[in-house]
């Protein structure tokens, strides 16, 4: 019977991320981890590992480099990788002693980081899983029925689109069809994009709620245009989905939000960030007995509304200069 523990090169592959996490090499330390991850998996299946490059590089988590220390442990039992790493650890002055993570902890870090990669899990759903026995994106699969809520669902649909930036040039396209789409209603793409960055993670809608119209018109309007082509979830003032240019094209992540006229400003403020700008932003107001948040600036003792037309009456309250969006790093 062909020898199926794989616990000696399960170590080694960790030991070599280890050495590349202390070295500051994060990017080698993943690939190295990743594949401990995955050896540990074939091993928990009972399954043997080829023993060649190609079909083991057909493995989730094995790339090449990894696919070759695989092959050298398979052939002399040792990888030659490590040994070179550890003789150039032993020139390096040895800083204080790091503690060691185990096989069983990078694998338990690895698994979570990967399930938080699919959009709508976060850390408590991912150490669920983890403890539920889910290692790798195949076990997702393999349970999806199961285990996804209704967002998660899109969110696994969409895994490889969703991971991929929104390029600017996307984004004014989308600016320019949804102009077209919304006609004379008062609206902005908040967030990254109108802080002017050069990519974006999702598409962030304003909208000004105006009598006679709902949220759901324009959700409906758009899904006519063939623009929005799944729905996460919708509620009277937000609706979370996705958004394609064509069947050709990467889907996104849209949110649009419904805004009452009252709330325009201070919630175009918040939606375009940054986040970090937003609490230095908050803080200085708390610090100033006001409440801002992005349905109002509010004076905290009394609860009365501060009234503004435009984002810089919100800084010229709070004394502070203006800002452009841009210029809302931090
Ligand atoms: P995001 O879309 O999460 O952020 P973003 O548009 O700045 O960046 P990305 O390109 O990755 O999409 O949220 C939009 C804005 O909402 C964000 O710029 C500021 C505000 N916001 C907060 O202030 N705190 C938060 O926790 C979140 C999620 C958003
Ligand atoms: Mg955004």
């Amino acid at each position: 019977m062909a020898d199926k523990n794989y616990d000696d090169l399960i170590q080694k592959l960790a030991d070599i991320a280890q050495i590349y996490i202390k070295i500051n090499q994060e990017f080698r330390a993943r690939a190295f981890s990743g594949a401990a991850t995955a050896v540990q998996f074939k091993q928990n299946a009972g399954q043997i590992l080829p023993n060649t490059e190609k079909e083991l590089k057909k493995i989730p988590g094995i790339g090449a480099s990894t696919a070759k220390a695989i092959i050298e442990w398979q052939q002399s039992g040792q990888i030659q990788r490590l040994l070179e790493l550890r003789e150039k650890q032993k020139e390096e002055i040895v800083p204080v002693a790091q503690p060691q993570l185990t096989a069983a902890e990078i694998e338990k870090v690895n698994s979570i980081a990967l399930f938080e990669t699919i959009h709508g899990v976060g850390e408590k759903t991912a150490e669920k899983w983890y403890a539920e026995g889910l290692r790798t994106l195949d076990d997702v699969q393999t349970y999806k029925v199961q285990i996804l809520t209704h967002a998660q669902r899109i969110g696994w649909k969409w895994y490889h689109h969703l991971l991929q930036r929104i390029p600017r040039t996307e984004m004014d396209t989308y600016h320019s069809l949804l102009g077209q789409a919304l006609g004379n209603l008062r609206w902005e793409i908040a967030g990254s994009y109108r802080r002017d960055l050069p990519d974006s993670g999702d598409v962030d809608i304003l909208i000004e709620a105006k009598t006679g119209y709902t949220l759901d018109h324009i959700v409906q309007h758009l899904i006519a245009q063939k623009l929005l082509v799944d729905k996460i979830s919708q509620g009277p003032t937000k609706y979370m989905g996705i958004i394609r240019l064509s069947p050709q094209h990467i889907a996104r992540r849209i949110d649009i939000r419904w805004i009452p006229a009252i709330s325009w400003w201070p919630a175009l403020l918040y939606f375009t960030g940054s986040g970090d700008f937003n609490k230095r932003m908050r803080a200085i107001a708390k610090s100033q007995g006001y409440i801002l948040n992005e349905y109002s600036l509010s004076i905290e003792a009394n609860d009365q509304i501060i009234a503004v037309n435009s984002e810089q009456d919100l800084f010229a309250a709070l004394d502070m200069d203006y800002l452009t969006p841009a210029q809302r790093y931090e």
